[in-house]
């Protein structure tokens, strides 16, 4: 332990204890903008380069940054002298200086930490006029804008992508006032092999990272009622949007979203829970097929984009293990386009399918040129649950008093397998569910695999098959699917199937989600939330969607056949 003072209290910390951490035991509130520890994501940004949280050390003659600094033996710290309060309120001053002040139009605006840390310091007036930045917006992919002028240098984008998710695109580049964070070279984030994980975004304290707005384009297609704008909605939306509406973390809104769509003037109501059910269907079937045929082993789940874009960038050699099924965001599209327009007489080309998305690199898969029907795109505009949020804000729709109710039919019903989808761990135990009824020709009483489930980055467990043990890995963020995906190139990890999240935490954790301000609960309470959501489900295993066999027998032929691959199955390229 080592002894200290603190605004005249003398306390024992910990060795290792930050001063601010310290501070907090004696309840001293010290600001911080570019400081951030995610515990849940092994992610600290202490990079100390905001310089709002100075301290006074007595004894010293300079500041000292509180979140990035140390107790030490004897230490004597002053948290609120006047030279500290004013060394930080100066050093915003001067953040703010160089800061476009563009608020009302700001995508951050009232979300934005540097405009809460100006309210609370008290800064209306700057006294520091000078040049500012001006630099060009890159809106160069269809997934996320990044504006250099909102950049603040906390660095914990640079954290966040490089350390957490080990993509090494954005960092620091020249010097003084001409440093910024970006691409090496300054290249265009469509040029650089950014998964669009979103995860920059989601820790970013400003504007300067933000996603692609596409909330005109779904109003205008509303609006203009030319053709028929159907909407699909992923499981993790459900146990979020809440949060925007002060509504509990983990509180879940599968009917009020529902409901909401239909007043936004939706034509068609999906649930993307449908398409995982029918992702699980082609899934196992490949995986069973890969197992007795001597397939190549490990099948990597392929549904998250941001992970699939990761593996073609990184690691090209092994592109020939991923499950070649399409996401259900995809096949969901591609059924509309296809099963549902023929059900309901409608030209293909007149529906336009929006998906809501905790994801951002969603956008961007909807663009790949693999992904379509023909010339036109299985899924045409993606918005995140952020987005859908705003667009409810904007609607005056109350969702917290909305009534629950219910998916368009045809392609509506859905399982508590598909609902786990939205958490790390989940993909791949509703895959077990439906394997090892498949494999074993037994019932499967309890589906709970519990050893699948949790929030650590890295996780194995084996599952007793009648005559043979299912070896499953279970990887989510970036960092941890490197460290897998090495582990295979070494030939030393010996799995059946492995599932891979960019996230942390899986979608419920995605770069489109509520703001969650580094508070790793909200992570949990929204997982606790997917499995109380299976738990109440009366069907639990994909194979039981009774819509989803229909649609087999009235459409596809055999799980896995011929059509089943021609419309659900994808390719990869390096
Ligand atoms: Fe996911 Fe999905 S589970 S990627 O995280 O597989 O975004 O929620 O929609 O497509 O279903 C996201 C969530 C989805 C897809 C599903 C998968
Ligand atoms: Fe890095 Fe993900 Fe941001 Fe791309 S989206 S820059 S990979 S953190």
């Amino acid at each position: 332990m080592v002894h200290i003072r603190i605004n005249g209290t003398d306390l024992s910390v910990p060795k290792g204890t930050t001063i601010h951490e310290a501070a907090k035991l004696v309840n001293a509130d010290i600001p911080t903008l570019c400081h951030l520890n995610l515990e849940g994501f092994g992610m600290v940004n202490r990079t100390a380069s905001c310089r709002v949280c100075m301290v006074e050390v007595v004894g010293r003659q300079a500041l000292s940054p509180s979140c990035s600094e140390m107790v030490t033996e004897g230490i004597e710290i002053i948290t609120d002298s006047l030279k500290a309060v004013s060394a930080r309120r100066l050093n915003l001053e001067l953040l703010l200086s160089n800061h476009p002040m563009e608020c009302l139009t700001c995508r951050k605006n009232l979300q934005c930490d540097l405009q809460a840390l100006a309210k609370r310091l008290g800064i209306y007036d700057i006294q520091f006029v000078g040049e500012k930045m001006s630099r060009p917006l890159d809106k160069s992919s269809a997934a996320l804008v990044k504006n250099p002028d909102k950049c603040i240098m906390c660095r914990r984008c640079e954290t966040m992508c490089n350390e957490v998710q080990t993509c090494g695109i954005l960092s620091a580049n020249s010097r003084g006032f001409d440093a910024f964070v970006g691409p090496a070279f300054n290249l265009d984030m469509a040029d650089t092999s950014c998964t669009f994980c979103g995860q920059c975004v989601a820790v970013c304290p400003t504007g300067a990272l933000s996603e692609i707005n596409n909330m005109h384009k779904v109003w205008a297609a509303l609006l203009k009622h030319e053709k028929h704008v159907v909407v699909q909605v992923a499981p993790a939306v459900r146990v979020a949007i809440g949060e925007m509406f002060d509504m509990e973390p983990g509180s879940i809104t599968t009917g009020q979203l529902a409901t909401a769509f239909r007043r936004m003037g939706f034509n068609g109501v999906f649930d993307t829970d449908w398409a995982a059910d029918l992702t699980i269907i082609e899934e196992a079937s490949e995986l069973i097929h890969r197992i007795e045929h001597g397939g190549k082993l490990p099948i990597l789940t392929s549904c998250c984009p941001a992970w699939v874009r990761f593996f073609e960038y990184q690691f090209p050699d092994l592109l020939d293990i991923p499950s070649t099924c399409k996401s259900p965001q995809i096949m969901m599209g591609t059924m509309i386009k296809t099963y549902y327009a023929e059900k309901m007489n409608i030209a293909p080309e007149d529906i336009l399918v929006v998906s809501v998305m905790p994801c951002i690199a969603k956008k961007a898969e909807v663009q790949r040129e693999e992904l379509r029907i023909g010339e036109m795109k299985d899924v045409d505009w993606v918005i995140t649950t952020r987005e859908l949020g705003y667009m409810l804000k904007e609607a005056g729709i109350d969702f917290r008093t909305l009534p629950e109710g219910e998916f368009d039919q045809i392609l509506g019903e859905s399982t508590g397998a598909s609902i786990i989808f939205g958490s790390t761990g989940g993909v791949i135990e509703a895959a077990v569910r439906t394997a090892y009824e498949w494999i074993t020709h037994e019932e499967l009483t309890d589906v709970n695999f519990r050893q699948l489930r949790g929030l650590e980055g890295i996780r194995s467990a084996e599952v007793p098959l009648k005559d043979m043990t299912l070896k499953i890995g279970i990887a989510h963020g970036l960092g941890n699917a490197r460290k897998m995906l090495e582990g295979i190139q070494r030939g030393e990890l010996d799995f059946h199937a492995i599932e891979i999240m960019a996230c942390p935490g899986g979608c419920i954790g995605g770069g489109g989600q509520p703001y969650h301000h580094g508070d790793f609960s909200i992570i949990r309470k929204r997982q606790e939330a997917i499995y109380r959501e299976d738990a109440g489900k009366p069907k639990r295993k994909s194979h039981e969607n009774e819509m989803v066999m229909k649609l087999y027998r009235e459409y596809l032929g055999d799980p896995y056949g011929e059509k089943a691959h021609e419309l659900l199955h994808t390719t990869y390229t390096a």
